[in-house]
């Protein structure tokens, strides 16, 4: 039986997806409002495909509690946040749910983390909080890291196409666990050592948020000098060793803007770059801010509350809104005293912010300036719309000619 422990954006899908595959699977989470709502059939978020599997994960027996289960394959999926103040990883969700699990498990279990981790964070948290225990690694208990790759938007193709690696220092582990992700895993299962997943995964992320970087600088570059930015990349793609990521109004997730400061809290003095890069991201809605003022300076208007952002979720045609860069923007206006924005996001079905319609009509009707910040296809779907307004499209979505650009 393998019990799934964190049941949210990566650990519901993977539970599910075991199930799917006929495996016996129970979903912990200490969130007893959460697994009521799961074990009454309720999904806690969308996701394309997830209902579908959820139902047929059901049928095959999954089943949801808070209780941790007595058995030998246990997957840990909670948040990895990071501590503000020093950039570094914040282990203690991790670290609870190993000492919880180390409570109940049987002699010889396997304890898979497939949080995101900074290198080395098995090794001087994880290892060392068995030990304190009195558990022998390799023999009472063995560890892997197997970090997700998903992508939410597309989490359940990619749970079964994406290629993964498995991190284990003890081989045979590492093999065991491998056959244990092809049940559903269609691709390729890279098995590695612990510290070797734990950096490559905060490796594609960083890769990510570097040329997202590089394509907001652009952004600005092309700005200061009249350039069309989006002509540049998509000439300079052209190349067949070039390839330019879109510039947008930020990074956000709880992915690409968060693993990067794992890298910059460990090495300080050697990340010059990957800090370079997260300013630039991070940087990204005050510049919006400033793209907003010169519209509205341009057009003789005063008034902020006649401004509506369009897309609250951190990117298209999914309800997350961690780290949204429309969620910094409104940050960066409070900051600035610039209250009264109104704001619409046709994923986000309940209220999270000042001045936010429920309804894109009424919304559009109480706006002059319209900034799209989230490239839904609800908005590529409904441009007749829009015609009558001004229009900042910070994603590019819109041909219309008279739209401004980041
Ligand atoms: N973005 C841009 N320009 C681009 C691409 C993205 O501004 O050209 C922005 C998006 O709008 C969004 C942010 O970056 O705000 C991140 O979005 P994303 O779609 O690139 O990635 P995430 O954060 O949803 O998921 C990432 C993925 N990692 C990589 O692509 C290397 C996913 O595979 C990981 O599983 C996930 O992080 C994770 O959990 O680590």
């Amino acid at each position: 039986m393998i019990n799934v422990i964190g049941l949210g954006y990566i650990g519901l899908p993977t539970a599910v997806m075991f199930a799917k595959s006929g495996l016996e699977v129970i979903g912990t989470d200490y969130d007893k409002n959460l697994v009521d709502l799961l074990s009454q059939g309720k999904l806690t978020f969308e996701e394309e495909g997830l209902k579908e599997l959820f139902n047929e994960a059901i049928s095959n027996g999954i089943k949801f509690t808070t209780e941790y289960q007595k058995t030998d394959i246990n997957i840990i999926a909670v948040p990895t946040p990071y501590i503000n103040s020093s950039k570094k990883i914040d282990p203690k969700y991790v670290i609870a749910a190993v000492n919880t699990v180390l409570d109940v498990c049987e002699k010889g279990a396997i304890i898979i983390i497939e949080s995101t981790l900074s290198p080395g964070s098995i090794d001087s948290f994880v290892k060392p909080e068995i030990q304190k225990r009195g558990f022998v690694l390799g023999s009472d208990v063995h560890l892997v890291h197997a970090p997700e790759r998903i992508i939410p938007g597309n989490m359940i193709y990619e749970l079964e196409h994406n290629s993964r690696t498995i991190g284990a220092d003890e081989p045979e582990v590492g093999e065991k666990i491998k056959k244990l992700y092809s049940s559903f895993c269609k691709s390729e299962i890279v098995v590695t050592d612990i510290r070797s997943a734990e950096m490559s995964k905060v490796v594609e992320n960083t890769y990510r948020d570097v040329n997202i970087a590089f394509a907001n600088e652009l952004a600005k570059i092309c700005r200061t000098d009249h350039m069309d930015v989006y002509e540049i990349i998509r000439i300079a793609n052209m190349h067949p060793r070039v390839n330019i990521l879109q510039p947008g109004p930020g990074v956000g997730g709880h992915c690409i803007s968060v693993d990067p400061w794992f890298l910059v809290g460990d090495y300080p003095d050697l990340t010059n770059l990957i800090l370079t890069a997260r300013k630039i991201n991070d940087s990204m809605p005050t510049y919006v801010l400033g793209r907003i003022r010169d519209i509205m300076r341009e057009h003789n208007k005063t008034d902020i509350s006649k401004v509506g952002l369009y897309g609250l979720a951190y990117k298209e045609n999914v309800d997350d809104t961690r780290e949204s860069p429309t969620l910094q923007l409104l940050e960066r206006m409070d900051e600035h005293l610039a209250f009264g924005v109104k704001v619409y996001d046709p994923f986000i079905k309940k209220k999270i912010v000042a001045h936010q319609f429920m309804n894109f009509e009424d919304f559009l009707n109480e706006i002059e300036i319209l900034v799209i910040m989230t490239a839904h296809d609800h908005i590529k779907n409904n441009t007749d719309l829009i015609k009558d307004k001004l229009v900042l499209d910070t994603k590019n979505i819109y041909g219309f000619d008279g739209a401004y650009k980041l």
